[in-house]
């Protein structure tokens, strides 16, 4: 397979002012036409050069310049599409060709769910449709005609609808356009028997906007919460970003089978079902801030994406960092905006910092790559955003927006890069931020290195900061960054110190050295640092705290997000002691201040009780893997279950009481406060599960029973599966599948924590599940929840030490690279990061991972990701 890379960028050399496409729609043969107005790029140099198409698994019927058919010399297909000879600098293309969406497993380009047709263009989905030129620099004008069967009601596309009726045939058609000019990715087309909820919007001009979600008839009532998130994200870009939506019509379509989350099609977006239905009944409160962040997310690429799109795939970053930024932003004021960062930062931590450091490590703007699917990465999604959230730390609330004014003003319309967006910054702004580019160039986690000096005579307190980045063997040396570093400086009663003359409680210091010196004055006695406040960038701060400083810490910053970082890296200390313990055959235990500090926690009833939830939650294994240079995958499991079961037991009467108190039945509601309350207390009844007495799983047993919501059924049902007798658990899992067995989230729900439970014996249901009758493996949902739940969400069952978890793993790769190969890429991941492992486990890794590359056959997405980690 070709690399392809950034610096052979050549713009099109060919334009393509308006598409006309006509489908007739059937499973196994359906035609397109289309009506291409083509010319030559004045932007591209002289003559003219043959027009090459992409285009795969298409059959081509004919081809036609200015309504004459043109002759096969004129013409050449290739394994990549068409290649055209031209002798005309304008000219209109008729293509005729037919595609067979019902055996299209890739779910890219058209394709079946339960009898659905439905389209996924980004990023190359659309050559599977049509010959075309199929990157995201060539914007064109689509009308777009469906004809279908009427037993296929709703017929969907871009933009207006502008005619429709019978055709002669018994079949009806429908006709939209789409007055912007866009990217062939943004292209979506749906026909199916579908119902809709509607509501209107009106924008802050004055217009109506007509909104519709568009869903399977059985699904009509899971749709309120998802309106309710759009019509609250369109109102928050007029409010934040003075973004207006701009057609009169938006429409969001769910489906059961897609690779991602959603996709923001012009007008037309397409989501997972997972990502848009919800009731009280059946999701749980996590599925309800997850709609309505990805709602969010989707409706903000309407201008960061559509309106400014991406000159090319390299940009990525440009409107996925962007508005990762912009929907972090909107969940953080719609609910609790230190939680929300919370769990950004955690995943980032775990899993984005792990990438980086792993075998696909890449820049946020990636310099090369073999399949472009491979790097919808949380480097490219997360850690993009978080060098967005920089800017705005370093430019403040009302620059960054003058930046992002002038960014929209400028690229209206257009194909963007990275570059146009840091240079509206700085125009807008009068700014430099020539070495803030480098973000966008080097891979990997900064490391801050802090130590700090205190001068008793004079007053002076200084913090000395140096910066590295490991880079890996084939990346160039990095250059030094700029990095926010936002700290305050605690005195002995831990509030927070004036900094500065202006009368500053905090500062954001910008480091731009190698090695930098800070100092402060007017100081009494030694400050205690709070550093990387908010976690104002994506990097590693190394400080040598004491066990005592980080319970001041977790007790006084007022900087709530590093009173819950200082909970981690307290966590942290004590897991480390422990493994390092159990390896030396030592005794384990835990400190007694580290319990009392999670006592306290647990009976400060001042604290938001989703903070204390998050406090009380030990870090994941993967979380405590990805901070050690070598992982010891047993030695991991054995620390955290003994600190997780040795807490349980010594805050049980706390817990209980906690537990009890905020055990009451109200109405369920998915607002802030309640969650909060909702997630404490099942924070709780895990950790008096983990106890195994009986009258904790009696409890655990009794809201199992009792739960007036998912989100308590699905944490009670999680704790028996981790720690109950055989009998309850197995007849508690049948109960549950009996009553929800055709609901298809609740059961993608059901499938995944039996796939992540801890237990032994996992894997061997695992075979079975793969075999019951919910499981589809053309399903990525289902396939998330089996397959990705044990391998990215079962550290302990996956990581036994005979291998087998990842030769199960390998196996299931190979079978599904043949049905989806974006989804088999995605699930051999975990065994690519081998080198990370102890020798035992970094073996069976390489050896599971060998077979994947010896099966033969793979395709480019597998074979990308496993060749470059086994080289
Ligand atoms: N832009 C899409 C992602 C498409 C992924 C294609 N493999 C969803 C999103 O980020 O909003
Ligand atoms: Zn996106």
């Amino acid at each position: 397979p070709k690399t392809i890379y950034l610096k052979d960028y050549q713009v099109p050399d060919y334009l393509v002012d308006s598409t006309d496409l006509h489908f007739e729609l059937e499973p196994k043969a359906t035609l397109v036409k289309s009506q291409l107005k083509i010319r030559r790029n004045p932007k591209a140099g002289q003559g003219l050069p043959p027009l090459l198409l992409d285009g795969i698994d298409l059959e081509l019927l004919s081809i036609a310049i200015d309504g004459s058919i043109l002759p096969e010399v004129s013409y050449q297909e290739t394994l990549q599409g068409l290649s055209i000879l031209v002798d005309k600098p304008e000219f209109i293309l008729e293509i005729h060709n037919r595609i067979n969406p019902e055996d299209n497993t890739s779910l890219e380009g058209l394709y079946l769910s339960n009898g659905m047709y439905c389209t996924q263009c980004e990023a190359e989905g659309f050559r599977k449709i049509t010959f075309y030129p199929d990157r995201p620099d060539v914007m064109s004008k689509f009308t777009t005609t469906i004809v279908a069967p009427k037993d296929h009601p709703v017929l969907l596309s871009n933009g207006n609808q502008i005619d429709f009726g019978d055709c002669e045939d018994g079949r009806h058609f429908a006709t939209w356009e789409d007055p912007f000019a866009k990217p062939s990715y943004l292209f979506a087309l749906v026909a199916g028997d579908l119902e809709n909820v509607e509501d209107t919007f009106t924008t802050s001009s004055g217009r109506e906007v007509k909104l519709q979600i568009f869903t399977e008839a059985k699904n009509i009532g899971k749709c309120e919460h998802a309106m309710r998130s759009l019509k609250k994200a369109m109102s928050w870009d007029e409010e934040v970003y003075g973004r207006e939506y701009d057609l009169d019509i938006f429409m969001i379509v769910a489906v059961d089978h897609f690779n991602m989350g959603a996709m923001e099609n012009k007008g037309l977006n397409i989501f997972n079902s997972a990502c848009v239905l919800a009731s009280p009944e059946t999701a749980t409160d996590s599925a309800f801030q997850r709609i309505e962040s990805i709602v969010g997310h989707e409706y903000f690429h309407n201008w960061s994406g559509n309106r400014v799109t991406c000159r090319d795939w390299f940009q990525l970053s440009l409107k996925e960092g962007f508005t990762v930024f912009r929907d972090a932003e909107f969940s953080a004021d719609m609910n609790s905006r230190a939680v929300k960062r919370i769990e950004d930062v955690s995943l980032l931590r775990t899993n984005q910092f792990a990438e980086d450091a792993g075998p696909m490590s890449h820049p946020i703007r990636p310099d090369s790559y073999i399949e472009i699917s491979n790097f919808y990465t949380l480097t490219v999604y997360e850690k993009g955003a978080e060098v967005v959230r920089m800017l705005h730390t370093l430019l403040g609330k009302e620059k960054f927006r003058k930046g992002s004014d002038l960014y929209f003003e400028r690229h209206d319309g257009s194909a963007a890069t990275c570059e146009d967006f840091i240079l509206s910054m700085e125009d807008a702004n009068q700014v430099n931020l020539t070495q803030f580019r480098h973000w966008y160039s080097q891979a990997g986690t900064p490391i801050l290195e802090v130590t700090d000096s205190f001068d008793q005579a004079t007053g002076r307190y200084s913090l000395k900061v140096s910066q590295s980045c490991p880079t890996r063997a084939n990346q160039d040396k990095s250059l030094p960054l700029h990095i926010p570093i936002k700290i305050g400086l605690l005195d002995v009663d831990g509030n927070n110190s004036i900094l500065n003359n202006e009368g500053d409680i905090e500062e954001v210091l910008e480091v731009t050295q190698p090695e930098q010196l800070f100092e402060f004055s007017g100081f009494r006695e030694k400050p205690l640092p709070s550093l990387l406040r908010d976690f104002s960038a994506p990097v590693k701060v190394r400080y040598p705290y004491t066990g005592k400083q980080l319970i001041f810490l977790m007790r006084n910053d007022s900087d709530t997000f590093n009173r819950w970082d200082a909970s981690q890296r307290l966590a942290f200390m004590a897991l480390t002691q422990l493994q390092q313990d159990y390896r030396s055959g030592e005794a384990l235990q835990l400190q007694p201040e580290l319990i009392e500090a999670y006592r306290d926690v647990l009976k400060d009833s001042t604290l938001d009780p989703a903070l204390v939830a998050e406090i009380l939650r030990l870090p994941s294994e993967q979380s405590v893997a990805e901070m050690n240079d070598l992982i010891d995958a047993e030695a991991i499991v054995v620390a955290r279950d003994f600190a997780l079961k040795t807490l349980a037991t010594a805050l049980a009467p706390e817990l209980l009481q906690r537990y009890t108190a905020l055990d009451h039945q109200k109405p369920y509601s998915p607002n802030a406060k309640d969650i909060a309350e909702r997630s404490l207390k099942n924070t709780c009844l895990s950790y008096l599960a983990a106890t195994e007495k009986d009258d904790a799983l009696n409890i655990v047993q009794k809201q199992f029973e009792t739960a007036g919501n998912m989100t308590d059924s699905a944490a009670a049902l999680s704790a028996l599966i981790n720690y109950g007798s055989a009998p309850k658990v197995d007849s508690a899992i049948q109960e549950f599948y009996q009553r929800w067995k055709d609901d298809t989230q609740v059961v993608e729900l059901w499938l995944g924590l039996q796939s992540s439970s801890a237990r032994n014996g996992t894997l061997a249901n695992i075979k079975n599940l793969i075999k019951h009758p919910s499981f589809e493996i053309k399903n990525p949902n289902k396939v998330r929840a089996v397959l990705g739940g044990f391998a990215n969400r079962n550290f302990k069952q996956f990581h036994k030490e005979d291998g087998s978890g990842f030769f199960f793993i390998a196996e299931q790769v190979v079978m599904l690279d043949k049905i989806n190969p974006q989804i088999a890429a995605r699930l051999v991941v975990p065994i690519t990061r081998w080198q990370k492992y102890s020798d035992d486990l970094s073996g069976k890794m390489r050896e599971a991972l060998q077979g994947i590359l010896d099966s033969g056959g793979l395709s480019k997405d597998v074979f990308e990701v496993v060749s470059k980690s086994i080289n």
